[in-house]
């Protein structure tokens, strides 16, 4: 495979690096592309130097199979054209095609072979909160219909990019040398902080980020449901968590539900309260599946549970579950 990975140098882009080398993923040749601020940088991959190439309106991506790219919603709209000018499969981390109904908008674990269906030749990665919630809630779906979900998250730094977590370090080592603390890639401090925003404001008092939990899970589950959320920035640094309550067509016992959790694809079932055992963003950064814990049910609504999620957000959030489709189009012969 001839693979293109796009805003190599964001803490996504070099993850792909990572994941590409870590999954054995078959790559003939690697470019990689970024902006003036990042091009000529040179990055090593299976023990080559890639320099990352200035990414233009040229014909660069003439023989590229698949491009991973995620350098923001503004240069995946304005570079489609030319990525799949000439059949590259472009798998799109941004938030600029989710919602378009001609894009798929995939999670493996739960509607992979909606990838195969993509007219415009772009596939969109979702929204990093979106991801780790829906491969838990696929586990439910498939017992009965999941009608209803109340979400909480607790957003790492990463969500932001490489710059925003080191400005997280940075303002605990500002705040404990008693220096002033330095602000820019949050609208607050973060250390020491919670920041109940992220992303802006829309008209129904919600922000993009909890709108896009509502409309992507819809379409990425093929779904009725209605998604609630409240999306809150935390200092941990780049695993996000989520306080996830469903309310489902029948009752789904504790057991039952562990049960689907443990059996579910791309989850690991940690719920063990007598040893302290759940999952923690600390300790799960780096790891690829999403883990599950404290289920219980619901002490307000018959028909609900409640329970806590862990997922790397640069990971399976994103970086992870772009190669995961790359994967899948490999696999049923699709591309390759
Ligand atoms: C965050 N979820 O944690 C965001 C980052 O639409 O791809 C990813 C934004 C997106 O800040």
């Amino acid at each position: 495979m001839k693979v293109a990975i796009v805003g190599a140098s964001g803490a996504v882009g070099q993850e792909f690096l990572r994941v590409l080398d870590e999954r054995n993923f078959p790559v003939d040749e690697l470019l990689l592309f970024g902006s003036t601020r990042s091009a000529g940088r040179k990055y090593t991959f299976r023990g080559k130097e890639i320099e990352v190439k200035l990414l233009q309106h040229n014909d660069d991506f003439k023989g590229v199979d698949i491009a991973f790219t995620s350098a923001g919603a503004g240069t995946s709209k304005e570079f489609a054209d030319t990525i799949t000018k000439y059949g590259a499969v472009m798998i799109d981390n941004s938030s600029a095609f989710r919602m378009d109904n001609d894009i798929p908008l995939v999670v493996p674990e739960v509607n992979a072979a909606d990838a195969l269906n993509r007219p415009r030749g772009i596939i969109a990665n979702p929204n990093c909160t979106t991801i780790q919630m829906v491969v838990a809630l696929k586990a439910i779906e498939n017992l009965t219909h999941i009608k209803r979900v109340h979400v909480a998250t607790y957003q790492a730094a990463s969500g932001a990019g490489a710059a925003a977590m080191d400005e997280l370090y940075e303002q605990y080592r500002q705040v404990l040398a008693g220096e002033p603390v330095k602000v820019e890639k949050f609208a607050y401090q973060l250390a020491f902080n919670l920041i109940p925003q992220i992303d802006v404001f829309t008209d129904n008092g919600y922000t993009k980020e909890e709108m896009k939990m509502y409309n992507e899970t819809r379409k990425i589950m093929h779904s009725d449901v209605k998604v609630s959320a409240t999306c809150v920035r935390v200092p941990a640094l780049r695993s996000h968590s989520e306080s996830i309550w469903i309310e489902t067509e029948r009752p789904v016992s504790v057991e039952e539900a562990r049960e689907a959790f443990a059996h579910g694809e791309g989850l690991v079932l940690m719920d063990n309260p007598e040893k302290k055992e759940y999952p923690m963003p600390l300790f799960l950064a780096g790891k690829d599946p999403v883990y599950v814990g404290r289920i219980r049910k619901d002490l307000s609504n018959e028909n609900g549970l409640t329970f806590w999620i862990v997922g790397d957000q640069i990971k399976k959030g994103a970086a992870l579950n772009a190669v995961q489709i790359a994967e899948y189009l490999i696999k049923v012969k699709n591309i390759g």
